[in-house]
């Protein structure tokens, strides 16, 4: 028997600080505290949607919940189904332009929608999504950044030590040289088996870009993720082209459009979408479809929990990027088993707040 519809109620968003337990320092900047929107979707029936934001600079989480309290007010009474709240908000938000923080609040009321709506059903949403709770192999993603390389090599041990098969760390120091003895350092301290993947955050320039990353070629990386801006779609082809490892790019595509584009240029190896930025579950599972019909490897950008259930029903699964930044908010943490992570079996995304934990890291 299907559940009943859901009638939108209100939708609340809490801004909130939290503390991490390793800083993340990217070649963009530093990040100590992880600035998060909390937002609780009220249903009519008495059932509650939840999902959250990484908003990325402290002003945007109290920005973004100001543009939730307008579409709390504007979708009251309306349905809560996801395909109608997706159509109502790209009405409410066509002039502004749905993109920047405007498309991050539809992603979050969209996910907290799907949430809602696998709640009702008492299933997990990956079951809700037509798969199985099936794991995906996951990377540390939880530090390795702009760090000297024996203070790299220590850090990388500690998060091989949590019990993952791969780390991530960061690059793009003013001097190549110091990347790569960064990276030397850190290959040489993990096992052989164990991934390292690197990720400039868009810090480099063409020609720079060209010279650096040939110059890693060889060092045992598992991808180079961002090494130029993001939509150069071309420049990043060219490099894709000309480097045997991988090129992976992804977290910054707007919206499955943008991903279409990026594959038709064949800009990168491997994608990685990140929820909030491609359009929640809605616009996720759109993604997917397009990964498998270019029959391109997809993993996850942040998120990790919902990222669980989509990596699940996503042909083309590839890994799960793992940072705990949500954990200090969550009655329940997520669960690694083998270096992998399945989606909880618990009713929606599996996410229910820790009140107490709200009330400590809350932007008053
Ligand atoms: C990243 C992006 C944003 C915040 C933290 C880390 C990074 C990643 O690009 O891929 O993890
Ligand atoms: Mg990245």
């Amino acid at each position: 028997m299907s559940p009943p519809p859901l009638t939108l109620r209100t939708i609340t968003a809490t801004p909130v600080l939290v503390p991490m337990r390793r800083t993340l320092g990217t070649s963009v900047m530093q990040v100590k505290q992880a600035p998060l929107l909390l937002i609780d979707l009220q249903t009519e029936e008495g059932v509650t949607g939840r999902a959250y934001l990484f908003c990325y600079l402290d002003a945007a989480g109290p920005a973004a919940a100001a543009l939730v309290r307008d579409c709390s007010a504007f979708l009251a009474g309306e349905s809560a189904a996801p395909g109608a709240v997706r159509a109502a908000l790209e009405t409410r938000f066509k002039l502004i332009g749905l993109r920047g923080i405007t498309s991050m609040v539809a992603a979050g009321i969209d996910m907290a929608c799907w949430d809602a709506l696998a709640i009702a059903a008492g299933l997990p949403l990956a079951r809700v999504l037509g798969g199985e709770l099936r794991a995906t192999p996951a990377y540390n993603s939880n530090g390795l950044g702009l760090v000297d390389p024996a203070a790299a090599a220590d850090e990388a041990l500690e998060m091989v030590a949590e019990g993952f098969g791969a780390v991530k760390m960061r690059l793009g120091r003013p001097r190549a040289g110091d990347d790569l003895a960064a990276v030397r350092a850190v290959r040489k301290a993990i096992p052989a088996g164990v991934h390292l993947m690197a990720d400039y955050n868009q810090a480099l320039s063409g020609a720079a870009a060209r010279d650096r990353c040939r110059q890693l070629e060889g060092e045992g990386l598992y991808w180079i993720e961002e090494p130029i801006r993001h939509d150069d779609y071309a420049g990043n082809a060219g490099l894709a082209a000309l480097l045997d490892t991988p090129l992976q790019i992804g977290e910054n595509f707007a919206g499955p459009r943008a991903m279409a584009q990026s594959l038709a240029h064949g800009a990168s190896d491997y994608v990685m979408p990140d929820v909030e930025r491609i359009g929640g579950v809605s616009g996720w599972m759109e993604a997917a479809a397009l990964a498998r019909t270019a029959g391109v490897e997809m993993s996850s950008h942040l998120f990790p929990e919902i990222s669980s259930h989509l990596l699940a029903v996503t042909p083309t699964a590839h890994w799960l990027e793992y940072v705990d930044w949500a954990h200090p908010l969550l009655q329940v943490p997520l669960l690694l088993a083998d270096g992998c992570i399945a989606p909880p079996d618990r009713p929606g995304i599996g996410m229910a707040w820790d009140d107490g934990a709200i009330e400590r890291y809350r932007i008053a």
